[in-house]
């Protein structure tokens, strides 16, 4: 039996809010703040970091295929098949605390989502560098949402054009919501940080395309 956390039993959520727009044009990003917590952010981590079947990405930068020292997954409602940075992936189905973990972050944001990309970073060495997320399988337009367990990380947005910049910190058990013309104008990454000795798990929820 899959391990459950029964989340909407014992009150372990905080409502979050995301009255402010984080960036000052050309798209929308809400930071909800922790909407579980510390003790539960925690139970899902050690459950996810068990039960997701993790795996080092390859990615192609140049014509070369490199392996990511970062550990991802990809599940969602069906096979979907989702290519970046030169490699594809065919989507899990649904695990239990999945579900529950979706269910809880389509509430808080009001919005649905079909499928999940997690990212599990074994420390501070580990980051992603500066990227958006339109692929043409995506929904254009729509929100991700991003849930953050374990170490808090820096995230950063660069605008395309401007190259302004705009950073924020994503804290145990936070969401944050990218929406509007984001992906469309801004980058984003999480920098690495020789200080953090502990794991952190994202899980970002997506729109795939059904046609
Ligand atoms: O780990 C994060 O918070 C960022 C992940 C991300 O940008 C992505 O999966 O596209
Ligand atoms: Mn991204």
């Amino acid at each position: 039996m899959p391990h459950t956390l029964d989340l909407f039993a014992d009150s372990t959520t905080v409502i979050g809010n995301a009255a402010d727009n984080y960036l000052p044009c050309d798209g929308e990003v809400y930071y909800y703040g922790k909407i579980l917590t510390a003790s539960t952010a925690a139970q899902y981590l050690q459950c996810l970091l068990q039960q997701i079947a993790w795996q080092h990405d390859r990615a192609v930068i140049y014509g070369r295929e490199h392996i990511t020292a970062r550990q991802v997954a990809w599940y969602g409602d069906q096979a979907f098949s989702y290519r970046y940075s030169g490699t594809e992936k065919v989507a899990l189905a649904w695990i239990t605390p999945l579900l529950e973990l979706k269910q809880l972050v389509e509430q808080q944001c009001q919005s649905q989502f079909n499928a999940c990309l997690l990212n599990l970073y074994a420390n501070g060495s580990q980051g992603m560098a500066w990227h958006r997320d339109a692929e043409t399988q995506l929904q254009a337009g729509a929100a991700i949402a991003s849930l953050s367990l374990g170490a808090e990380r820096k995230f950063s947005f660069k605008h395309r054009l401007s190259q302004q910049k705009v950073d924020l910190y994503l804290e145990n058990g936070s969401l944050l919501l990218m929406a509007g013309a984001t992906q469309q104008h801004w980058l984003h990454r999480l920098p690495p940080s020789q200080k953090i000795s502990q794991p952190r798990l994202s899980l970002t929820f997506r729109c795939m395309r059904l046609d």
